[in-house]
């Protein structure tokens, strides 16, 4: 049975409603998917983190996913590793977008289980699937900003700050001073071409 304290609760914070439910399938996962609480809160949003397991909680991960939209969750961001069936399992009991993190997990296939598991979804019951891993957890903060935006124009400012800093970076990075490869040095170690040199025999 599903305890009263599991099935109500929300997703208040001290009072403070969190518009983003990140939630893992295992608190092994929560190192990587710190990234993601991290990037949030960059945009002043506090994530209401769960650890969840549809395979080892489903009754839990069923209700869930049913009261997400009435506790005032927006976007749900559901991150595993190996069979990862959380992020579709959460898909299919709410309306809300359910954005799908594919992890790396020990003894697992290095992240491609969990990616073709939650990105190869039925038709009608979609995932929004990011990269394996780190990069996943950080894509899935940005795109979650960018439903709430929809609605936010404090949350568009900040988008499009965060795009100027990074554009800004590479520029900076492109035009610091490099040194020139000699010529027949560049992409790499040059192979002698064995067989225009190949002895007679
Ligand atoms: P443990 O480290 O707890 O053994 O978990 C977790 O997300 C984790 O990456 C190993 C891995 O199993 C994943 N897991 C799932 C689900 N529940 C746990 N893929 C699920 O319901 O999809």
């Amino acid at each position: 049975m599903v305890s009263e304290k599991n099935k109500t609760r929300g997703t208040s914070d001290e009072g403070r409603i969190c518009p983003v439910a990140v939630v893992v399938g295992s608190d092994s996962d929560l190192e990587v998917m710190q990234t993601c609480i991290d990037t949030l809160s960059g945009f002043s949003i506090k994530a209401f983190v769960r650890i969840i397991s549809a395979h080892r909680t489903p009754q839990i991960a069923a209700e869930f996913a049913e009261n997400a939209a009435k506790s005032g969750i927006k976007v749900i961001i559901a991150a595993a590793g190996m069979a990862a069936h959380l992020a579709g399992a959460l898909a299919a009991r709410t309306s809300l977008p359910v954005i799908g993190v594919p992890l790396i997990s020990a003894g697992g296939l290095e992240g491609i289980d969990a990616l073709l598991s939650t990105i190869q979804m039925p038709p009608g019951v979609p995932v929004a699937t990011m990269a394996i891993g780190k990069a996943g957890a950080k894509n899935a903060a940005i795109f979650a900003v960018q439903i709430l935006a929809l609605t936010d124009k404090n949350l568009r400012d900040k988008l499009a700050e965060l795009k100027n800093a990074q554009q800004q970076k590479v520029v900076e990075k492109d035009s610091a001073p490099r040194s020139c490869l000699p010529r027949g040095r560049r992409g790499g170690t040059q192979k002698p071409h064995a067989s225009k040199h190949k002895k007679d025999t």
